[in-house]
C-alpha cells in the first residue's frame, strides 16, 4: 500500500501546465515580474476580493519583507506566538527585532489577545499574530489594542489563503498580511507567497524591496535582497487558481470526514468551524489529552501502519535550539501553548485523500492511540 503523506500539492494537469508555460519558452521570459507575474497578481486580487497584493519568491520573505518595511528601530519588542512554523519567530529575528512570547486560545490556537497588553513595553512596536490553521486571529481586540498602543499589526497568514469571515477577507487585517504559497498549501505556485494590504501607497516599496532596492535602471534607493516569483511558478498560480474552488471542496469533504468519525470523542478535540467563518480546509490538527490517548504514540502506530502525520507545531519556536539560550519575554508563561504543542498532531488532508484511507486513519486512532 502506497505511503500516505500529511499534504500532497494540487496540481493542475501536465498537459494544462505545459500549454501555460509555452509562452515562456516563446518569448523567452522568465523571471523580474514577467508577463504571468502580472496576470497572477491580477487575478489574485480578484479571487480573494483584495485591493492590493505584491507576490513575493516564497512566504517567508514575504512575512520578512512586511516586517522590514515597517522600519522599526533595531531592538524593538514584537509580540507573537511561539506556536508556529519556524519562519513566523526567524522572520522577526532575521529584521533585528526581538520576539516576545504570547499564550495561545484554547479553542483556535490563535493569538490570546487578553494577554497582549500585559507584555506591552515602552520598547513593543507592532504585533505579528498568525492564522494558524487558517483560524481567524480576533482581529477586532488586537486592532483596538495597536490603537491605543500605537502599534503595527502584521499578520502570518500563511495557512489563511481564501479564508474569510462575514464574507470579508482576513487579508484586509492589519498593516498587511502575508501569505504562503508553497507546494503543501492549498494553494501552490510550486514555492511562492504575497503581501497584501489595503494601503496601495505601500506597493511601490515592496516592488523595490523584493528587487535589490532598484525603483528604475539609475534609482537604487536602499539595499534590497531578491525575493522575485519567477514565471514558471507564477504559471502554476494561474493553474492552480482555475482549481481552486473544486479542490478546497474536495478538501471540504475529507476534513468532513474525520469530524463525522473523530467528534464527540472523549480525548479527542478537533477544530471547529465558525459559523461566521468561510474555511479553507487546509489542516485537520487533533489535539488529545495525554491521559485517553497520547500523541506520540498516536504517531508512532500511523507511521508503522505507513501513514505520516506531522507534529505542526511542536517544538514551540521559543524552544528551538537557536532561541532557547535567550529567554525571550512570555516564554515562561505560555501554558496553552506548551500544553496544545505537548499534544498536537496533524492528520492527513489533501484534496485526492481517499475516505477510506481517513477510516483506516481513525481506525487507527480510536483503536490504538492511547
Ligand atoms: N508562516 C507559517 C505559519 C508557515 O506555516 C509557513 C510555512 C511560513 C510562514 C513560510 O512559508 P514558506 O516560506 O514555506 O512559503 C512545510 C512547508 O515547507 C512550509 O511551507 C509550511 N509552512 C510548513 C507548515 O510545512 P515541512 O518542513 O513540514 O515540509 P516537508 O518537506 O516535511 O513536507 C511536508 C509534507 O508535504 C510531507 O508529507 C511531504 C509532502 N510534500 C512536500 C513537498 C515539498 C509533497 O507531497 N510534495 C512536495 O513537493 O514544512
Amino acid at each position: 500500500m502506497d505511503k500516505i503523506l500529511v499534504t500532497r500539492p494540487s496540481v493542475p494537469s501536465f498537459e494544462e501546465y505545459s500549454e501555460e508555460i509555452k509562452r515562456c519558452f516563446d518569448i523567452k521570459w522568465f523571471t523580474n515580474m514577467g508577463e504571468k507575474h502580472q496576470i497572477l497578481e491580477d487575478a489574485l486580487k480578484d479571487f480573494l476580493k483584495i485591493p492590493n497584493i505584491t507576490l513575493f519568491a516564497n512566504g517567508h520573505l514575504a512575512l520578512e519583507n512586511a516586517i522590514a518595511e515597517l522600519d522599526l528601530p533595531k531592538g524593538s519588542e514584537v509580540i507573537t506566538t511561539p506556536f508556529t512554523f519556524a519562519s513566523t519567530t526567524h522572520a522577526i529575528v532575521r529584521n533585528g527585532l526581538v520576539p516576545v512570547f504570547c499564550d495561545i486560545r484554547e479553542d483556535d490556537y490563535t493569538i490570546d489577545a487578553s494577554k497582549i497588553e500585559a507584555l506591552i513595553t515602552p520598547m513593543t512596536k507592532a504585533i505579528v499574530p498568525v492564522h494558524v490553521y487558517g483560524n481567524i486571529c480576533d482581529d477586532d481586540a488586537i486592532s483596538a489594542i495597536a490603537k491605543k498602543h500605537n502599534l503595527k499589526v502584521i499578520y502570518d497568514a500563511a495557512h489563511a489563503f481564501g479564508v474569510e469571515k462575514n464574507g470579508v477577507s482576513v487579508l484586509l487585517y492589519g498593516d498587511a498580511s502575508a501569505l504562503s504559497f508553497h507546494a503543501t498549501k492549498v494553494f501552490n505556485t510550486v514555492e511562492g507567497g504575497a503581501i497584501c494590504y489595503k494601503d496601495s501607497s505601500r506597493e511601490v516599496r515592496y516592488n523595490d524591496m523584493k528587487n535589490f532596492g532598484i525603483h528604475d535602471e539609475e534609482t537604487v534607493s536602499f539595499s534590497g535582497g531578491n525575493a522575485k516569483m519567477n514565471e514558471f511558478s507564477a504559471a502554476m498560480g494561474i493553474c492552480n487558481l482555475r482549481h481552486f474552488n473544486e479542490e478546497c471542496l474536495k478538501r471540504k469533504n475529507v476534513f468532513e470526514h474525520y469530524v463525522k468519525r473523530l467528534s464527540d470523542i472523549d480525548g479527542i478535540k478537533i477544530l471547529e468551524i465558525k459559523s461566521d467563518t468561510k474555511s479553507n480546509y487546509s489542516y485537520f490538527p487533533v489535539v488529545v489529552d495525554g491521559v485517553k490517548f497520547n500523541r506520540d504514540n498516536i504517531k508512532a502506530k500511523l507511521h508503522e501502519n505507513n501513514i505520516e502525520s506531522r507534529k505542526y507545531f511542536y517544538p514551540l519556536t521559543c524552544d528551538f535550539d537557536c532561541y532557547i539560550g535567550n529567554s525571550y519575554k512570555g516564554s515562561d508563561n505560555i501554558p496553552v501553548a506548551r500544553r496544545i504543542s505537548q499534544n498536537v498532531l496533524a492528520l492527513p488532508l489533501y484534496a485526492d485523500l481517499m475516505l477510506e484511507d481517513v477510516d483506516r486513519i481513525c481506525d487507527l486512532i480510536l483503536a490504538g492511540g492511547k
